[in-house]
């Protein structure tokens, strides 16, 4: 963790990963107003997953009725102090505003959040070797292996690492040290643990880094798969899922089309299915839903995989990726010369019973083209 800050006069504590922000005061008037600072400004650069506590300290002669945590402008906490934790790198606007009746006196910061990545050598460069981002949707594995930080990052620079992205939408994101290039025929190998007849595909994405800043700022673009436009499918399909007062709980969910329902839990995985680390108590994913008429109900729950175009598809654990298949918006098919970044999110919304709820996983990543 990297520590920056441009006010002088914060007073900043630093204990293992634990910043106290200080906020300032520039004069106290006897009528407890609270007035604004003229320095505004802080921050941190963080890796992903790094933790930090931010507590606002209002010196105890200046009342206030209300105090505000803020980030990227969400209302995320009234509490005094708020532990930051993300997994998803970018830049997060920090917020702390204080009121009574008098003012209102507000202090902004900002966190960097940096990717996580493993050194890139010429034994593992041909595979993924960066984290950009890890939000997986609740499951059965979600705050334990495979379904937290650390699998994450298992996945980077080998195919031997295992992360599951929980239910429908959970996804990863991840990076090469090298553009992917497209040449003729498939150029990305998805590795996943699929087994003979229980097929959870995951929808890929890719994303070339145009502005060529390292960061997957640009825009994603769908791979279509063989299962594109038939009766099922759906983009922009979105699913927030709500932290139950019982932790152990099963998760509730509802969709943008109106239905609802919850992510079951069993009695094999008695910890909570919500991501824990989340700042909120509910959070919403959005991608493209992919159809369920591959998955049968019967003697045995089964999930027979699709033709193509998918990760954690096929039962040898291999799935095989053109960038050549990459489409718009709009389902028209663009050229992309390279790639940079992919994403994987979990395509298909079910309970499998006995098996819990269907999430895709991968084991790593490997460009084929140079
Ligand atoms: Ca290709
Ligand atoms: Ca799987
Ligand atoms: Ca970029």
């Amino acid at each position: 963790m990297k520590i920056k800050s441009n006010s002088k006069k914060s007073s900043r504590l630093l204990v293992t990963l634990t910043l106290i922000l200080g906020f300032l005061i520039t004069s106290c008037s006897k009528n407890d107003d609270l007035k604004p600072s003229e320095e505004n400004n802080w921050s941190l650069t963080l890796s992903l997953g790094d933790a930090v506590s931010l507590k606002s300290s209002v010196p105890s002669n200046i009342s206030y009725t209300k105090g505000e945590w803020k980030i990227n402008g969400e209302l995320v906490s009234n509490e005094e102090i708020i532990q930051f934790r993300e997994y998803k790198a970018g830049t997060y606007d920090i917020e702390f505003t204080a009121y009574n009746d008098k003012k209102v006196f507000s202090k902004k910061g900002t966190i960097e959040v940096e990717k996580y990545a493993v050194a890139a050598t010429t034994a593992n460069s041909m595979f993924a070797t960066q984290l950009f981002e890890y939000t997986p949707a609740p499951g059965q594995f979600i705050n334990k292996s495979p379904g937290d930080l650390a699998s994450a990052k298992s996945v980077l620079g080998a195919k031997s690492g295992l992360v599951t992205l929980g239910a429908f939408g959970g996804g990863i994101v991840l990076g090469f040290e090298n553009p992917v290039l497209n040449k003729a025929g498939d150029d990305i190998i998805i590795y996943s643990n699929a087994f003979v007849n229980l097929a959870e595909p995951g929808v890929v994405w890719v994303m070339e880094d145009t502005n060529g800043n390292g960061k997957p700022d640009d825009i994603w673009y769908e791979i279509k798969g063989s299962e594109f436009g038939k009766e099922g499918y759906k983009r922009n399909y979105a699913v927030t899922y709500t932290k139950p007062d019982l932790e152990t709980a099963e998760i509730p969910w509802k969709d943008n089309l109106g239905n609802t329902g919850t992510v079951k839990t069993n009695s094999f995985h008695k910890q909570s299915y919500f991501p824990l680390w989340l700042n909120s108590n509910e959070y919403t994913v959005r991608g493209t839903l992919l159809p369920s008429s591959n998955i049968n109900f019967g003697a045995q729950v089964m999930s027979l995989p699709f033709e193509k175009g998918y990760a954690d598809n096929s039962s040898a654990g291999n799935d095989r990726i053109d960038i050549a298949d990459a489409m718009d918006e709009s389902g028209k098919t663009i050229k992309l010369n390279s790639i940079k970044f992919i994403k994987v999110q979990t395509g298909i919304l079910a309970d499998m019973k006995a098996l819990g709820e269907l999430s895709t996983e991968i084991k790593g990543v490997e460009g084929l083209n140079f």
